[in-house]
């Protein structure tokens, strides 16, 4: 081949100059996809999927495969800027980044003199791997209000878990004979979790899936369970019920290991799978043989999910209800079952490591409350990481317990919020308002100061995959003034004078101290750009029956069916000790009169393979793959009674307001559904979903239970 041959097919080689550099893809999925990047002259010109990389194994989707266009993105920001004109009205001057660090300093050490340390929050939106280094900043200065999207996605399932089990757990898809997949569609969410559930199924594992839609993982089922959205604790229950009546349960494991097994079971056997199916829709058939397919499996896994389950008004009850079953059948800590894993950042942990006392270099005793912990007094019981952002508002608008007066936030967005307008209004009574983005958003638009970040292909990560860590390095330079998070975090802790010896040692440093008894160092790491296996000799496991010699970390020490610590709280409303279903505070049952006039179930954000909350929308390879834009996917059932057509503009509307989109009539919404995805500024459903439309327990938006109406429109042109 010439050179101009080789260099038009792109191939790595002396003669084209180009090199492949190893890097990750952190668009999305928490465990990220390894690339291999072809360089020519300091830019990307190709992009592969590593083959080998331990979650992608090679493996490249429609936004991985679009990284040259969100990276080159004509709306990267560019250097640091502060505000000139008036707040949102867009005006900013670039400055230095000395400039800007010397603001941050001056504004953040200003309100912690006058206000207190607790006045400046630390936010950060779906964004994960500076979230170590943040919240030991945010400790560090003294705030217990660093914040996440915790306040909307996983938190509220781990909180449950809690609840039952007294800690968190994964599902042992690699053993199991069965797979209970409650709410989760991996085939389009997580490249690792769907390569093991097709492992699984391909050894011959049952599967069944609850999901009131058709997806790629419930056509792989053997039970698919299409319930209303919502009534999954309904649901659980009228399987508990089987199992029970059925004598389907592990009995040594109930009588020894379990807490108010007698109570449940009286709750439980008023839920026949008759009623179950009344609430659900789902047959009584169906959830009999579900029950049974999942209590007669030697080793039943529950692949439980971070967001569907909890995007409820009853979420933690409901998934209260689920874990039940594991409790029932004996499926913890067991072999197939539910398996615990060491603690360690974002993956389970197969080695002794200390991110957990990084990341919490004070506890939280030491520090005043943090935001939400007296609307939602549970999160101070079970979840250890931090505050609830859904409580945010409120607390800056009455000042009350104290005031809060400062943000630095990270990849932050408000419009991931139910009613977003009143999150922003909220923060515009703040004294000052800073953050970094890759893109001007319009948070940041609102800010006194933006700082501009770079991508994950312009940056250093450590993670953590299971059997495996990387600390990846840049491939190409932070385009433009971009800096890495985790640099600018580093930086500004220096600077702030907090006299960490680990922020002050730098990023290697943190890493260091991470992984410390590992005795597995950074520069030890840079050797593996495909990520090292841990080594045999410090992997660590939990034993299986652990919990025989250990007992539970809840307060009866045993699998609470009874909850004590919900039983604290005994005037609060939906804080029941039993997992008492309630239904949706908005649905057909609980709201006639509402569904009378808003007569469909309105369910938002279940996933779309190419989209990521609001980071692909406007590129060009995802513009083509959605021409609709937003669309409303309805049922051509409901779509024909409504005169609807496909592809009709419709105004989707609720008592809080509407927009206007395409419909897209599919069989994949069950009748009397409809699915929308978020994230599009143009088309915010969320502006749609009242602020207070809330779990009581964890406080977590109902984004898939409310109820709209859906019409056509004549004229005009949809919101897209
Ligand atoms: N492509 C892509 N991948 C992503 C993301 C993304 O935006 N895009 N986001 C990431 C994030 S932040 C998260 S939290 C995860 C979520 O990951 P998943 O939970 O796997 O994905 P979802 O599509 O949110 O929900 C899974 C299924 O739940 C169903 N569902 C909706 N309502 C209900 C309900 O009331 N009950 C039950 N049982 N099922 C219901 C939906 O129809 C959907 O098929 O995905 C992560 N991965
Ligand atoms: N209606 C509805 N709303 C939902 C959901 C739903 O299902 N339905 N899902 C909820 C869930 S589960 C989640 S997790 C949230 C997610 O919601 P968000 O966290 O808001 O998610 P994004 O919009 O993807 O990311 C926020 C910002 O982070 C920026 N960003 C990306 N990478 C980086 C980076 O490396 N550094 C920095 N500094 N910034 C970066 C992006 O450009 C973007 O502007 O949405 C929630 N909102
Ligand atoms: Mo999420």
């Amino acid at each position: 081949m010439t050179t101009e041959e080789l260099m038009n097919a792109k191939i790595a080689c002396p003669e084209t100059g180009i090199e492949i550099h190893k890097s990750i893809c952190a668009i999305c999925d928490p465990q990220h996809c390894g690339l291999d990047l072809y360089i020519k002259d300091g830019k990307i010109i190709k992009v592969e999927g590593n083959r080998e990389h331990p979650n992608n194994e090679g493996s490249l989707c429609a936004k991985g495969a679009s990284t040259r266009q969100y990276v080159y993105s004509e709306r990267r920001l560019k250097t640091p800027m502060k505000r000139v004109g008036k707040r949102g009205e867009g005006k900013f001057q670039p400055i230095s980044w000395e400039e800007a660090m010397d603001i941050l300093v001056q504004k953040l050490n200003g309100c912690k003199e006058k206000y207190g340390p607790e006045s400046v929050m630390f936010a950060c939106g779906f964004s994960k791997f500076f979230r170590p280094y943040l919240k030991r900043l945010s400790l560090l200065f003294g705030s217990p209000n660093y914040f996440t999207e915790g306040g909307v996605c996983s938190t509220a399932n781990t909180i449950a878990q809690k609840l039952v089990f007294g800690t968190g757990t994964g599902a042992d898809t690699a053993n199991a004979a069965c797979i209970l997949v409650w709410s989760r569609n991996p085939y389009y969410t997580g490249v690792g979790d769907g390569k093991g559930l097709t492992k699984a199924i391909e050894r011959g594992a049952k599967l069944i899936v609850v999901d009131p839609r058709i997806t790629p993982t419930t056509k792989k089922a053997d039970i698919h369970l299409r319930l209303r959205p919502g009534t999954d604790g309904a649901l659980a229950l009228g399987m508990a019920n089987v199992i029970i009546r059925e004598n389907l349960i592990d009995r040594e494991f109930v009588e020894n290991y379990t807490h108010g097994y007698p109570q449940f079971k009286e709750y439980v056997m008023t839920f026949p799978p008759e009623r179950a199916a009344q609430i659900t829709g789902v047959s009584p058939d169906l959830i009999c043989c579900a029950a049974r397919m999942y209590a007669r499996a030697k080793g039943a896994a529950i692949m439980a999910s971070a967001s569907p389950v909890v995007h409820h008004t009853n979420g933690v009850q409901n998934y209260r209800a689920i874990y039940s079953l594991a409790g029932l059948t004996g499926n913890f800590n067991r072999s197939g079952g539910q398996i615990l894993a060491l603690p360690c950042f974002m993956a389970p942990g197969l080695f002794e490591n200390q991110c957990a006392e990084f990341d919490t270099p004070v506890t939280w005793e030491e520090l005043p409350p943090r935001v939400g912990l007296e609307r939602f007094p549970v999160w101070g019981d079970t979840a250890d990481d931090d505050a609830q952002g859904m409580a945010i508002p409120d607390q800056i608008l009455s000042g009350k317990p104290y005031p809060l007066k400062a943000i630095l936030a990270f990849g932050f967005n408000y419009r991931m919020y139910p009613d977003p307008e009143k999150y922003l209004q909220s923060l515009l009574k703040l004294d000052f308002l800073a953050g970094t983005d890759l893109f001007m958003t319009d948070t940041l638009r609102y800010m006194d100061l933006i700082l501009p970040a770079c991508s994950s292909v312009e940056r250093s990560e450590l993670h953590f995959y299971g059997s495996h860590i990387m600390l990846s390095q840049p491939a190409i330079q932070p385009l433009y003034q971009s800096r890495s998070d985790s640099d600018i975090i580093i930086d500004l802790a220096q600077r702030l004078g907090l006299k960490d010896p680990l922020f002050d040692g730098g990023f290697d440093a943190c890493v260091n101290y991470m992984l410390e008894p590992s005795g597995i160092t950074a520069d030890e790491l840079r050797n593996y750009p495909n990520a090292m296996p841990v080594p045999e000799n410090i992997m660590k496991f939990v034993p299986h029956e652990h919990f025989k010699s250990c007992g539970f970390h809840t307060p009866s020490g045993k699998l609470e069916f009874w909850s004590e610590v919900l039983a604290k709280y005994p005037n609060r409303e939906g804080f029941d000790p039993l997992p008492v279903y309630r239904e949706p505070k908005r649905s057909p049952l609980s709201t006639p009169d509402l569904y009378h006039e808003y007569d469909l179930v309105f369910d938002t954000g279940s996933r779309k393979p190419m989209l990521v909350h609001s980071r692909m929308y406007g590129l060009p390879w995802v513009n083509v793959m959605l021409p609709r834009g937003t669309t409303c996917d309805i049922n051509p059932a409901d779509a024909k009674a409504r005169g609807i057509n496909d592809g009709d503009r419709v105004r989707v509307s609720t008592p809080e307001g509407s927009i206007e989109v395409i419909a897209e009539l599919t069989e994949t919404s069950l009748p009397g559904v409809v699915h929308l995805f978020h994230g599009n500024r143009k088309a915010d459903v969320n502006r749609l979903i009242p602020g207070g439309y809330c779990d009581p327990i964890s406080g977590f938006p109902g984004f898939k239970s409310s109820l709209c109406r859906v019409e056509k429109v004549k004229e005009g042109k949809a919101d897209e």
